[in-house]
């Protein structure tokens, strides 16, 4: 999709500070981070939402969640615990229409979100 914002950081005609690039997943540092550590992980190939992502029932649900876990880790949070997040609709928050997770920790995170 020309006029999406994660796919031009994808194609790499966007700067990113990218911590990950694994398989069909790129993983890079959110530009305004709520947390210490603070990575979005998105699919290469574009998916508007959650719900258009688990319809493709391909696996790369699955590949994206591995991927979170897997930056977790090298962010050195996976012990201490962290958050996996998907804004889903505007009512949620969403605002860049290509899917994502935001992987945060590195600090106490309070239940429930706002
Ligand atoms: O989250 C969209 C997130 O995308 C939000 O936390 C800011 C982040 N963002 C926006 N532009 C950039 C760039 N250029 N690099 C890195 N991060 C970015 P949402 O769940 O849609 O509200």
């Amino acid at each position: 999709m020309t006029d999406c914002l994660f796919c031009k950081i994808v194609a790499k005609q966007v700067p990113a500070d990218i911590v990950m690039e694994v398989g069909r997943a790129l993983a890079f540092r959110d530009i305004n981070p709520q947390a210490p550590t603070h990575v979005l992980v998105v699919p290469k190939s574009h998916y508007e939402n959650v719900a258009a992502l688990a319809a493709a029932d391909d696996g790369l649900a699955d590949d994206l969640l591995k991927a979170c876990h897997a930056v977790a880790v090298q962010e050195g949070v996976a012990d201490a615990g962290y958050r996996v997040v998907f804004n889903t609709g505007l009512g949620a928050g969403q605002t860049v229409f290509h899917v994502h997770a935001h992987v945060l920790g590195g600090r106490d995170l309070t239940w429930p979100p706002g």
